[in-house]
């Protein structure tokens, strides 16, 4: 094992684009409104103007660009879940990820360094090893790595067989990694602005109003707004606003959180997961170790979490690899996501005409954030589901057609 870390000297920061602090003018009427400027948010927007030449449009935000989930999660990227729905859509997401820096314009550090998922018991080897196949058969790349080939790609990583939960093998998707999550959102919001997209911060939704069953607009802090579209895009707060045009859905608001270490010299150029331990661990372009583990078990809107999971999750990372225990914690903090029964996306059309939702991506959402802006925008677009958000509607939960994902994460939920 090699000494401890040492503390990495230099951190660049980027200027903070000026769009970032205009405030554009706020019309009284618009062709499509988004609720929720973080990814999935900006992303539709981005996609509503490109794909679709739909300009008339704002994103209203309660809050500041990405200062939801967005800025707040953990970056990993991949697309290697167990179902064909799934499949379709994170996959579709990954291959833009693979030109998304080219095509808007934007340094986004999208860094494809592989993401690995440990196992360690033989219950755990059967099931990773089920999604090790399915991913196959839907042509998702990924392997098979025992623990000695686990340890070529993360030499710090514990394989003795005399730990609490010893490694017994590992699936590894080498085109997953991470990207740089603010650099991600802002790249959209620029491109949109570019084509005329309003983006409205402080800017909170209070009321939906529905007449004979149709949306009219949105009711805010600055006044209502009317809208031919209203979208939702607001992730962890979905059910309060659905509410608000007469409908529930089944949706819990959980606290997800993580952390980052101080800035480290690189010791860590790949992705690892581990459910069973409950750890996730990669190592920022700029040096910080970030981390997390699972949901708190109660539904809650603060931002941070309960200290118990994170004394867990050290303790579950201290013995992955001995060698973070010479680390130290820099900052914790936590994020509202909204987690659906079967822990899969609703994304669609709802009861009320011309209001869409696009929501439960839960702890996973950040990897989808092209192809979920991408699709929601072609069924907002064509007031129609995309075909990789058929299965995705409100409807599989009277049909009980569930897209069952509760392992796909690994760790958080
Ligand atoms: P958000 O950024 O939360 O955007 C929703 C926006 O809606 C917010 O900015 C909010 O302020 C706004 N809003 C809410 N209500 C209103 C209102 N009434 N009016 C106006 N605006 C409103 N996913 C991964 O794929 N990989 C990961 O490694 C990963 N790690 C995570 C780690 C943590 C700690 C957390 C919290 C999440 C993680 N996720 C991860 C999940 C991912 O971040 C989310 O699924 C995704 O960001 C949700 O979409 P979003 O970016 O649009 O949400
Ligand atoms: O979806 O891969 C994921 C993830 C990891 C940590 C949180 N979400």
């Amino acid at each position: 094992m090699s000494g401890p870390l040492t503390r990495r000297r230099t951190a660049e920061l980027p200027e903070h684009p000026d769009f970032l602090w205009r405030k554009p003018q706020l019309k009284k009427s618009y062709d499509v409104i988004i609720i929720g400027a973080g990814g999935h948010g900006l992303a539709t927007a981005y996609y509503l103007a490109k794909n679709f030449g739909i300009t008339n449009v704002a994103v209203l935000e309660k809050g500041w660009l990405a200062g939801g989930n967005m800025a707040r999660n953990t970056t990993i990227i991949r697309s290697n879940y167990l179902w064909d729905e799934s499949a379709g859509i994170y996959e579709h997401s990954l291959k833009l990820w693979e030109n998304l820096e080219e095509e808007v314009g934007y340094e986004m550090f999208f860094s494809q360094r592989g993401v690995m998922t440990l196992a360690h018991s033989v219950g755990d080897v059967r099931g990773k090893q089920r999604n090790f196949y399915a991913n196959k058969v839907n042509s998702i790349d990924t392997e098979w790595l025992t623990p000695e080939e686990a340890k070529k790609v993360a030499p710090i990583l514990n394989i003795s067989d005399t730990i609490r939960y010893p490694i017994m093998g590992a699936t590894y998707q080498a085109r997953g990694g991470i990207a740089k999550h603010d650099w991600v959102a802002w790249g959209y919001a620029k491109a949109a602005d570019d084509m005329g997209v309003d983006l409205i911060q402080g800017c909170e939704v209070t009321g939906i109003k529905v007449d004979n069953g149709k949306v009219q607009g949105v009711e805010t802090n600055l006044g209502f707004i009317a809208a031919n579209k209203v979208a939702l895009a607001a992730a962890g707060h979905t059910s309060t606003l659905t509410q608000m045009a007469g409908f529930r859905v089944p949706l819990q608001s959980r606290t997800l959180q993580a952390l980052v270490s101080e800035l480290l010299e690189q010791v860590l150029d790949t992705v690892i997961m581990s459910g069973a331990v409950h750890v996730y661990v990669s190592q920022a372009h700029k040096g910080e170790l970030v981390m997390g583990a699972g949901t708190d078990a109660f539904n809650s809107y603060t931002q941070r979490g309960g200290v118990h999971v994170i004394e867990h999750q050290l303790a579950a990372a201290c013995e992955l690899f001995p060698i973070f225990s010479r680390a130290h914690l820099l900052r914790t903090w936590g994020g509202v996501v909204d987690i659906a029964p079967d822990a899969s996306p609703i994304l669609g059309l709802t009861p009320v005409e011309n209001l869409y939702i696009n929501s439960g991506w839960g702890t996973g959402g950040f990897k989808a954030t092209p192809g979920s802006g991408w699709v929601y925008a072609d069924t907002i677009a064509n007031n129609a589901p995309h075909a990789l958000a058929k299965n995705y509607s409100l409807k599989r939960f009277t049909t009980g057609h569930l897209i069952d994902e509760h392992g796909a994460a690994g760790v958080a939920h």
